[in-house]
């Protein structure tokens, strides 16, 4: 019979290639060494350290399946989906920044941009010198991103964009703004542009007051008769598969992410288990107790292997929107569950920042909200197993 590690359940680390672990070895050894110490007060401050991109690009973590003619370093997507572990391990407003940069930024750029696009903007991306945003969401189109109202309209050299973007993850520090538009010249259909900062009638105002993912900063885009030459299209998608073409691949990573996010729950409840005693033992010696974590170890079994069975599909480019649906939605809701008890197991101590749990609890979510609500994705699901759509 073989051994049973309970940090690694399925000893998901002996299905990794050498590249695979080396890159997950440094992903963890950052998070732990640099964001770690920082998250705390960035957390509680609000605070969004625009360094954090260029320490992640020293690293080799933004743009990773990217190849290296572009700045990434052509990893596979278990490798990608590993380092949003390690991140998110940490918090998840950390990851988001990783995940928005590389899936929702380069991504487009690197499968829909032009050979000079992709070598204006990817070097940079993945460097961290450049900050990138991605504009779907707008404040009357949120599940349902074909009701969006920006429209692009064409000019002698190019196209006028007016509209908002609402809930935009880096967007008051970004760089470069990947925006999607209906474009009045392609009739009507949703097209793809980059934006940069500078441009005029082009802002990203801060969205303040939020009481989760507050180590990541979030804003509008605003475009007011914002001029952009023809450059500034993405040539090579047009309709909605753009940005779910993104989605999908920053919907997998987040299935990678949370579990990182449940990991650190588990370990944490655990040790607070081991280290108090009430009733003259300790709470981990007592079976509720004890069937939370034997529940949070499961659920986060489970939910790596399916992750890593996705990305092997996916780096075979033979995986379904609908797996990652699949994983995106049961992970996301599995680690805030985790969360939840790991908050409730700390007692009084699960509410103090110091242990941390609840911002855990509060991060997720969001994550479950973004990238497809919970029930979006089940409508997803439904309507793969059906056949009959149920959204409207
Ligand atoms: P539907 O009719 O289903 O599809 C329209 C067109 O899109 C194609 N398509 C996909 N292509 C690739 N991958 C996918 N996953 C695709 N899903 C759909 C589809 O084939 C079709 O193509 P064509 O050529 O026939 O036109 O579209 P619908 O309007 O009925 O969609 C419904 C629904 C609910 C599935 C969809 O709108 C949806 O997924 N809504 C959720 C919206 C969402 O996820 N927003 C995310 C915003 S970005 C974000 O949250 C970033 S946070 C990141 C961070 O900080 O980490
Ligand atoms: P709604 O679509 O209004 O949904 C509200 C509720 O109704 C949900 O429970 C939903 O499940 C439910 N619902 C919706 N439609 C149906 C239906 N047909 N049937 C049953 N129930 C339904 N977007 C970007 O484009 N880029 C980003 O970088 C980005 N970053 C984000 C960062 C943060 C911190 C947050 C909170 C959001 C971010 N988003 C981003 C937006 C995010 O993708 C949306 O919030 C999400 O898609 C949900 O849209 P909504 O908020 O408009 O909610």
């Amino acid at each position: 019979l073989g051994r049973f590690d309970w940090e690694d359940p399925f000893r998901l680390r002996d299905q990794l290639t050498e590249e695979e672990r080396m890159l997950a070895d440094a992903a963890r050894a950052y998070a732990q060494e640099k964001l770690q110490p920082r998250v705390i007060k960035a957390f509680a401050n609000e605070e969004t350290d625009p360094e954090i991109f260029r320490e992640m690009g020293a690293m080799g973590l933004l743009g990773v399946t990217v190849p290296e003619e572009y700045g990434g370093i052509g990893a596979s997507y278990v490798a990608y989906g590993l380092v949003a572990r390690e991140v998110e391990r940490v918090d998840s407003g950390y990851r988001s920044m990783m995940s928005v940069q590389s899936s929702l930024v380069m991504y487009p750029i690197y499968a829909y941009g032009s050979e000079e696009q992709r070598k204006k903007y990817l070097p940079k991306l993945a460097s961290g010198e450049y900050i990138g945003c991605f504009g779907l969401t707008e404040p009357d189109a949120g599940s349902d991103p074909a009701g969006m109202k920006t429209v692009a309209r064409k000019t002698a050299n190019g196209y006028v964009l007016n509209g908002a973007k609402m809930w935009i993850s880096n967007s008051p520090i970004a760089d470069v703004f990947v925006v999607w538009a209906k474009s009045e010249a392609h009739g009507g259909k949703i097209r793809g542009f980059v934006l940069e900062k500078g441009m005029k009638g082009l802002s990203a105002p801060k969205i303040g007051g939020k009481l989760s993912l507050r180590a990541s900063v979030t804003g509008e885009i605003v475009m007011k008769d914002v001029e952009v030459g023809e450059d500034a299209l993405l040539p090579n998608v047009e309709g909605l598969k753009g940005p779910f073409g993104c989605l999908n691949r920053a919907r997998y990573g987040i299935a990678w992410g949370v579990m990182g996010a449940a990991e650190f729950c588990l370990h944490a409840a655990r040790q607070y288990g081991l280290d108090r005693k009430q009733f003259n033992k300790p709470l981990a010696g007592t079976q509720l107790y004890q069937l939370k974590l034997a529940n949070m170890l499961t659920e986060i079994s489970l939910g790596l292997q399916a992750a890593l069975r996705v990305g092997r599909l996916l780096d075979e480019a033979n995986a379904a929107p609908e797996m990652i649906s699949i994983i995106k939605r049961n992970n996301c809701g599995k680690a805030l569950d985790a969360a939840r008890w790991a908050r409730d197991m700390h007692g009084g101590n699960g509410i103090s920042e110091e242990f941390q749990v609840i911002r855990h609890m509060v991060n997720l979510e969001t994550v479950n909200t973004y990238e497809g609500t919970h029930d979006v994705h089940a409508l997803i699901l439904g309507r793969a197993i059906t056949g009959v759509q149920a959204f409207f």
